[in-house]
């Protein structure tokens, strides 16, 4: 989908209303608001309103997965109501209605109606809207981790599911910055073509291995079970698990990397990618036309940035 952004609302001043749905947690029987249905709730002058609280969020970025799809994978889990949206003309549109001149940025607009019954005096509906607007992959990927549940239940925990979380997003961004990018890090020309070959060889046979092992041992270490981190009261899905499930899938693109993953080569990050591929909302995702055609432009652009 194209986009229209919605006015840029990024402000180093905070508000109440900002702060409020900032902090909002959409978990059902949680702390938090339930989206969706109205609720009955007394106004000042004793009339019964009917207020509704909706959320939606959007993501703007490119047609591939690249920085947003861990934040896809998270909305997409979310199961409350999300879209991937599409500069139109960035660098003459969009890029100057962005906080840091950056895709990914998220949008996440809360609405609230309120309608005053038909009897009632000064009988009305009125809608409030506060939209926030969130710049910087990594802030994202944190912000919606926080919102639903995904960096554990005590700070012990959300160290360390942020190490592992910032761990594999450090190879990642090796694997951008060393191989992807490397026509524009050694000014393309002549023997160009020979340096990425090389960073790609260094990556396959050194950095990528790397991670691959101490992972494995920090997976085994918890029960190679499909997660990273356990709790004191059993596991659940963390924001390394989807960022480590996403990686994976991403390096399984890559021609040279594909054999270094199987559930015998490495089961614990095996189970992860299982865990999370076979979870219904993400699943569903994935079976999706937007991301189909996200995954052909990905492997497109994988192709083109390869040589
Ligand atoms: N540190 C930023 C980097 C964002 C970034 O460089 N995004 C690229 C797309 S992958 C972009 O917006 N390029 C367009 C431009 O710089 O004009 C993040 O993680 O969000």
């Amino acid at each position: 989908m194209t986009a229209v952004l919605p006015a840029p609302t990024f402000s180093p001043r905070t508000t109440p209303e900002a702060a409020q749905a900032c902090g909002t947690t959409w978990k059902k029987g949680r702390q938090g608001r339930d989206q969706g249905p109205s609720k009955s709730s007394c106004s000042s002058d004793g009339v019964e309103e009917e207020v509704k609280f909706e959320v939606r969020f959007q993501l703007l970025y490119l047609k591939v997965h690249g920085l947003a799809a861990t934040a896809r994978a998270i909305l997409a889990i979310s199961g409350l109501p999300w879209e991937s949206i599409y500069p139109s003309d960035w660098a003459n549109v969009e890029k100057a209605q962005t906080p840091f001149g950056t895709m990914p940025v998220l949008y996440e607009t809360h609405t609230t109606t309120t309608t005053r019954p038909a009897a009632a005096a000064s009988a009305a509906t009125t809608t409030r809207s506060t939209t926030l607007q969130i710049p910087e992959s990594e802030v994202i990927e944190q912000y919606l981790g926080r919102k639903f549940g995904l960096v554990g239940q005590d700070p012990w925990e959300e160290v360390a599911i942020l190490s592992f979380y910032a761990s594999t997003k450090n190879v990642m961004q090796t694997y951008v910055s060393k191989v992807l990018m490397s026509n524009h890090t050694s000014g393309g020309g002549s023997g160009a073509a020979e340096a990425k070959a090389l960073e790609l060889r260094w990556f396959v046979e050194r950095d990528l291995p790397a991670w691959i092992t101490l992972h494995e041992r920090w997976l085994a270490e918890n029960g190679t079970n499909g997660h990273y981190v356990g709790d004191q009261v059993g596991l659940r899905l963390s924001l390394a698990d989807v960022r480590t499930a996403v990686s994976v899938e991403r390096y399984m693109m890559i021609p040279e990397a594909q054999d270094l993953f199987s559930a015998d080569l490495t089961p614990g990050l095996w189970a992860v990618k299982q865990k999370l591929d076979s979870h219904e909302r993400y699943a569903a995702w994935k079976a999706s036309e937007e991301y189909a055609a996200i995954d052909a432009w990905s492997k497109h652009r994988q192709t083109v940035l390869s040589k």
